[in-house]
């Protein structure tokens, strides 16, 4: 599919979020008609004129959509917070319209070659190491999705020569048809987002969409370690690459002690120590063998993979080390959205350590969470929706109340971290809990721990 294809096409875009405007202005671009949705009546329509370029075609609705404009609309593309199960988007597929998400739209622009990443977790990491290894070793390439940058803003400038790394999500899933990576991704499936997918099954379902297009020329690499990612590998419709953490593979990439093998092709060959990555965690060691998986399928050289590993540093958010202060060591895990990322920033510290966990209910459970502490969490600070939630878990899970306290602000929870911290501790958040309700993002959150941990006394 083309621009011709959308010429004047009547197009609803649901959200004037990054992911809306992205998409907006590339059917502009394509000559169609954007309709710009928004059903926040906070907003206003110059609030949304002001996100687009000068010039972008583009008709804005902000509360809810007259009937009228209902009848005309001939695509949709709602934006990933936009639940699909709903009955506005029911009465549009209903009528043979098709309902297609961002991810599906920049597809449909884009040329050259693909990757796509997806999993509960580790996938910001994942994505980022790949496109650094292709940057460096390609140049024109693109790093684009639920990482930030909506697919759409650059799908229509790649050419045949192009690499695009996208991260994608479950939400951007959902709304996929055509979608085909020449090489895909998960990474593991671990509970997140059940509000929104309702059951495990529909979520793994979901995920599993990253490959439902591909074929036996194309590959997917999965987790061996991962109950239904390895299940998967039985029913995938691309040729699979596996990697392990805990087990030598006869075939993929693997840990074996401390070091990265690679078994290929009847080969054997130990390729990097983990301790010569700045990576810190197992799950980190399994990102990079993901990336190196991913890399290899691509032709790159492999001492041009191992030198970008080595030089790789953390994502921000992502269990980053911020500072140390008056002898404590802070972490930023802003991005241990869910139960499942927080144990990973927990398992990485290696000190006695003052937690900062709760926020927005996703509707997870906790304990996995909390018997993963394991002793290490000398102080557990509350905040957010999930706090009471979170605090009945652990006492079930037998922390003591002393080491519980609860904070009405996230100010007030750094101020208790601060207070309960001494030289030779660890401060981490790792909130296991998405953001909203008190921030716009996790970026957000993150951002406001580094600038408090920053302007702390040294
Ligand atoms: N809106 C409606 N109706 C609804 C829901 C939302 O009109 O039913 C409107 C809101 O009022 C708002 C807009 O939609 O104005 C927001 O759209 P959005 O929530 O899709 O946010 P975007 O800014 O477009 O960002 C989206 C992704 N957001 C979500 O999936 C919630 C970003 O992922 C992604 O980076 C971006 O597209 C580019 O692809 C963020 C995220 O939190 C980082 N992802 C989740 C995660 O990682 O766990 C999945």
């Amino acid at each position: 599919m083309g621009f011709s294809d959308w010429d004047k096409k009547q197009v609803l875009v649901i959200g004037t979020g990054i992911s809306g405007i992205g998409a907006a202005k590339l059917l502009s671009a394509a000559g169609a008609c954007p309709v710009l949705f928004d059903e926040n009546e906070k907003l206003t329509e110059e609030q949304v004129r002001g996100k687009l370029p000068a010039g972008t075609e583009a008709e804005i609705v902000i509360g809810k959509l007259p009937a009228e404009m209902e009848k005309r609309i001939e695509a949709v593309v709602p934006s990933p917070g936009v639940p699909t199960d709903t009955e506005f988007l029911d009465g549009f597929r209903k009528r043979g319209i098709p309902v297609l998400g961002e991810i599906e739209l920049g597809y449909l622009f884009s040329k050259g070659k693909l990757i796509a990443i997806t999993g509960t977790n580790g996938k910001t990491t994942t994505t980022s190491l790949v496109g650094q290894i292709m940057q460096e070793y390609f140049g024109d390439v693109f790093v684009v999705g639920n990482i930030g940058k909506p697919y759409t803003e650059s799908a229509w400038k790649t050419g045949e020569g192009s690499v695009t790394v996208a991260e994608i999500s479950s939400f951007q899933l959902e709304t996929t048809d055509s979608f085909r990576p020449d090489i895909s991704a998960i990474l593991n499936i671990t509970p997140d987002h059940l509000n929104r997918h309702h059951t495990m099954e529909n979520y793994v379902a979901v995920k599993e969409r990253i490959a439902a297009k591909q074929t036996k020329e194309q590959v997917c690499v999965l987790n061996y370690e991962d109950g239904y990612t390895r299940d998967f590998g039985q029913r995938c419709p691309a040729r699979t690459v596996f990697f392990s953490s805990a087990r030598k593979l006869e075939e993929g990439l693997y840990l074996e002690g401390e070091d990265i093998w690679r078994a290929w092709e009847g080969s054997r060959e130990k390729l990097m120590n983990i301790h010569e990555m700045n990576l810190v965690g197992m799950c980190n060691v399994e990102n990079v063998m993901a990336a190196i998986a991913i890399a290899i399928c691509m032709k790159v050289p492999m001492e041009r993979i191992l030198d970008t590993v080595r030089r790789f540093r953390a994502v921000e958010h992502r269990i980053e080390f911020v500072a140390a202060k008056g002898g404590v060591d802070y972490y930023n895990d802003s991005k241990g959205t869910n139960p499942d990322a927080a144990i990973q920033g927990i398992r990485a510290m290696s000190k006695p350590t003052v937690l900062i966990g709760g926020g927005y209910d996703k509707g997870s459970a906790y304990d996995e969470w909390i018997e993963a502490f394991e002793g290490k969490v000398k102080c557990f600070v509350l905040v957010g929706q999930t706090a009471e939630q979170i605090e009945a878990c652990a006492r079930k899970h037998g922390m003591e109340e002393g080491k519980i306290l609860r904070a009405e602000s996230f100010e007030e929870a750094l101020r208790l971290c601060t207070e309960h911290a001494q030289a030779g501790d660890a401060v981490l958040l790792s909130p296991a809990c998405a953001s909203w309700g008190m921030f716009a993002n996790y970026e957000e959150r993150g951002k406001k721990f580094k600038e408090y941990v920053y302007a702390l006394a040294d």
